[in-house]
């Protein structure tokens, strides 16, 4: 009988109920707003906080900043926020003081700034993302909260904001295991607000949505335009690509627009519509790591005008081959974590920039860049730059499968990715999750995630980084049913030290999809050497990079790789004397001033399969 109870999970249950009343007005995807073009008032900069470990914040409303009781009485209060110390956000705060290297848990984060408001426009407040949970007061109000750590929360404050304003961030970095990803994962639960914090403002009625892509249907002679207003108004959006000479109305219809610009072929920019015939046609030329052309692109509907800077490429799984623009294409890549010795997961751009660039010196066409979604920037640099990527949502490890709040959760930060990213051609695979063992419910729960993302977007494969069987040391996860590729971690030569039962399992699968082995590697200590029998050090991981190659490279069905990773990154559970505190199993040390020889075997087989391409 005992099975039939039905589940309490710890945040189901509060004894105080403090947390009840700002559950309400939770942000979600349906608040986004299309950011490409927007004016924006940066809210970056120097705050005040205090640690709250306690969420007396919540549970006593500071943000009403009540110093006086009704007959006039000075009240005590426990908080005073012009005396609180200063500190700049957006940042982890992990890395900002020493004594909050392991802190989880809450922080108040607090400024006060000026804001002229114009009449007939509407002003919402874009958080990058704060890990995990945050809360938004703005002049003694409760404005809103924000579930899931690497996401951007949305929300509307036109009537709460004023000429002097007081803004207030409560950020709970705590993990909970209903949460996505859960309590338990092997990267580093960075604290705080450590995105962009900005205001936008827009027309009343605007853009919410705008998405431009080539149609993959082998054409190459079609780009697919949807526009989603903020209204249901019935209007006209105008749609122009300049540099091909295209300008096409859009019809709006409550609220909705959709439309497809036909070419008359690669090369030629020959719209229908209203397009203006230009005398020339100029060439539509299709984006690839090699070739990565972008065009500017804008909509305008009702006043509201949004911009973007869009390659067009097609992505698809044709026989057993991923196709990169009809072409198959083997996707040489590197896994990578957002973080950093000095910032934590607040990294600069340069230090992204960094990394794709790494990657490409590695002879890398692909990253996968995991567990959970890193800044737009990324995506934005890998388009500029040339590189394809695999992007992913935190359902990682043993998620709570069976709670309808988590896949709720784990949905809109799947929803918020895809339509933060849509329009980046470097973007070719959204992975809805990492490492789950194969439960009933787990295939429900990922099987769902995978159809909501091929609903959000057809244009793109979805995968999932999937265990091996074990017992069989085969290839046989049921949720690969509902992927267009079969992400596979495998790490024969460590956790499984038998290198034999590589080409065995191999051997013993017969995928009928893509495979890219989305995991291999092995620890080893910068400056650490030894025999290539002596686990942890530089020679051992250059072995087991050498003999994984070795295998995989004889595998038709495998198409891609990302072993695991570049540089060495902060992980709690690590506390082995090689390790102390990072995982390592970095092809560069952690501060990426050193590359291991593993980087140099891997970047030798990369330049053999650039060169069969
Ligand atoms: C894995 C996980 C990854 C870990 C890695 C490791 O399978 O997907 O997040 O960091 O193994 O080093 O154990």
């Amino acid at each position: 009988m005992s099975e039939n109870k039905p589940k309490i999970y710890l945040s189901d249950i509060h004894l105080e109920n403090y947390t009840d009343q700002y559950e309400g007005k939770q942000a979600t995807v349906e608040d986004a707003v299309f950011m490409g073009g927007r004016e924006t008032v940066s809210l970056n900069g120097t705050w005040k906080y205090a640690v709250d470990q306690y969420d007396t914040c919540l549970r006593q409303k500071w943000f009403r900043e009540r110093y006086v009781d009704e007959q006039g009485f000075t009240l005590p209060v426990d908080y005073s926020f012009d005396t609180w110390p200063e500190t700049k956000l957006p940042a982890c705060w992990n890395v900002v003081r020493p004594e909050f290297i392991i802190y989880d848990g809450s922080m108040v984060f607090t400024k006060t700034f000026s804001f002229d408001r114009k009449d007939e426009e509407e002003v919402y407040l874009r958080i990058g993302a704060a890990n995990y949970i945050c809360r938004v007061f703005l002049n003694g109000e409760y404005v809103g909260m924000h579930r899931g750590g690497s996401t951007p929360a949305f929300f509307r404050v036109t009537e709460q904001i004023k000429e002097e304003n007081r803004i207030l961030i409560a950020a709970d970095s705590t993990r909970r295991p209903e949460q996505v990803p859960t309590e338990n994962t092997d990267w580093f639960n960075y604290g705080g607000v450590y995105r962009d914090i900005e205001l936008i403002r827009v027309p009343k009625v605007h853009m919410k949505d705008f998405r431009i892509g080539l149609v993959p249907d082998g054409t190459y002679h079609k780009i697919q335009v949807q526009v989603k207003m903020s209204a249901p108004v019935e209007a006209a959006a105008e749609v122009c690509i300049e540099e091909l000479g295209i300008k096409t109305v859009v019809p709006v219809t409550e609220g909705m627009g959709e439309c497809i610009l036909e070419f008359s072929g690669i090369g030629h920019g020959n719209g229908v519509g209203t397009k203006e015939q230009s005398v020339s046609e100029p060439d539509l030329e299709l984006w690839s790591p090699e070739h990565p052309k972008l065009y500017d692109v804008t909509a305008s509907c009702m006043g509201d005008t949004v911009s973007d800077r869009v390659g067009f490429r097609e992505i698809k799984v044709e026989q057993g081959e991923i196709l990169l623009n009809g072409k198959p294409v083997f996707l040489r890549g590197i896994s990578c974590h957002e973080d950093s010795a000095v910032n934590g997961k607040a990294l600069t751009d340069e230090e992204r920039i960094e990394n794709i660039k790494l990657a490409k010196e590695l002879g890398c066409n692909f990253m996968r860049i995991a567990h959970y979604p890193h800044h737009e920037n990324m995506a934005k640099f890998a388009d500029e730059l040339g590189i394809l990527l695999w992007e992913e949502i935190p359902v990682y490890w043993a998620i709570l499968f069976d709670r309808d709040k988590t896949y709720e959760d784990a949905k809109n930060q799947l929803r918020e990715l895809i339509t933060r990213d849509w329009n980046r051609a470097s973007v070719i695979v959204w992975s809805v999750g990492n490492e789950n063992a194969d439960s009933d419910e787990r295939l429900s729960f990922m099987s769902r995630l995978a159809q909501c993302a091929r609903k959000e977007d057809s244009t793109r494969l979805i995968s999932a980084a999937c265990l091996v069987d074990g017992e069989k040391n085969q290839i046989a996860d049921r949720l690969t049913d509902y992927l267009d590729v079969i992400g596979i971690n495998e790490y024969y030569g460590w956790y499984s030290p038998d290198f034999e039962k590589l080409p065995q399992l191999f051997q013993n699968s017969n995928p009928d999809k893509p495979v890219i082995i989305t995991e291999f590697g092995a620890d080893a200590l910068t400056g650490l050497h030894g025999t290539t029998e002596d686990k942890g050090t530089e020679e051992y991981q250059a072995y087991v990079y050498e003999r994984q190659i070795e295998t995989i490279r004889n595998i038709s069905y495998i198409k891609g790789m990302t072993p695991w990773i570049l540089y060495d990154f902060r992980c709690p559970r690590r506390t082995a004397a090689i390790q102390k505190y990072y995982n390592r199993k970095g092809l560069l040390s952690e501060d990426k001033s050193y590359k291991k020889p593993a980087f140099y075997v891997l970047q030798k087989f990369y330049e053999e399969k650039r060169g069969e391409q």
